[in-house]
């Protein structure tokens, strides 16, 4: 099981904060201690002070330390980023002024992104204009969509609902409204629109009722075991064999 790439950029971020709250604590403290103790009525003369080694050293490794384990701490959570597992569903998204449509590997077109509960889900990142940015705030994922070129992302949504997509690339007039939804289904749910044979994006709204949604979330909120997460996965190599047999027609 791959690292949760929101959860790592989280505690990148928080890191990186904690240890700058910490040097602004260390140097806020250490400027009203030297105006209490050299204070003019404590200390009327100024004197020449020549070095010292041992604080020279300490205040060179810690910070070296530190910078060290913000770098790591960043440089695996971007490495698990830009590596797509491997058995990822993928999805490619076109950005054009001022829209977002998805193209899923059978053909299917959506203007909302659709995907499975816990499934790898690899975006490949085009444009048909200028620059976007394909952006999803919740998932902490965003990559440039730029023309004549494939970027890429990938993610893993492990809780149902709908989340926001935004243009995070000033593309223009209408860039502030270049918004679009990813809706986060269960598996089954997902590949039975996915296999059904009607496929245009009128459709795919209706087949994918948001009430019934709500209702499989309510009543698998307290229910995701080990024996449910096996069978689901069961399901979706099954799913999977469709997949490649509809790419091969
Ligand atoms: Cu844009």
């Amino acid at each position: 099981m791959r690292p949760n790439i929101a959860e790592s950029v989280d505690a990148t971020f928080w890191l990186v904060f904690g240890i700058s709250v910490f040097l602004l604590l260390v140097v806020v403290v250490a400027m009203f201690y030297f105006i209490y103790k050299y204070n003019k009525k404590r200390h009327p003369v100024a004197e020449q002070i020549s070095g010292h080694t041992g604080l020279e050293i300490t205040w060179t490794v810690i910070p070296l330390i530190l910078v060290i384990i913000m770098f790591f701490s960043g440089y695996y959570g971007f490495e698990n980023m830009r590596n797509v597992p491997e058995g990822a569903d993928s999805v490619t998204v076109t950005g054009q002024m001022w829209k977002w449509s998805y193209t899923y590997s059978n053909g299917k077109k959506s203007d909302t992104l659709y995907a499975p509960l816990g499934k790898n889900i690899h975006m490949l990142i085009k444009s048909n204009d200028v620059n976007h940015s394909f952006y999803i705030p919740a998932l902490r994922v965003k990559e440039d969509a730029i023309p004549g070129r494939t970027n890429y992302l990938w993610f893993n949504a492990d809780k149902l609902g709908t989340y926001e997509i935004a243009c995070a690339e000033y593309c223009g007039l209408d860039h502030w409204n270049m918004y679009s939804k990813l809706v986060v289904i269960p598996q089954e749910k997902f590949y039975e629109w996915y296999n059904a044979s009607t496929d245009t994006v009128k459709t795919t709204t209706s087949t994918i009722n948001t009430q019934s949604t709500n209702d499989t979330l309510k009543t698998s909120a307290g229910s995701t075991d080990t024996t449910k997460k096996t069978t689901d996965s069961v399901k979706t190599n099954n799913k999977d064999t469709t997949l490649k047999k509809d790419s091969v027609k």
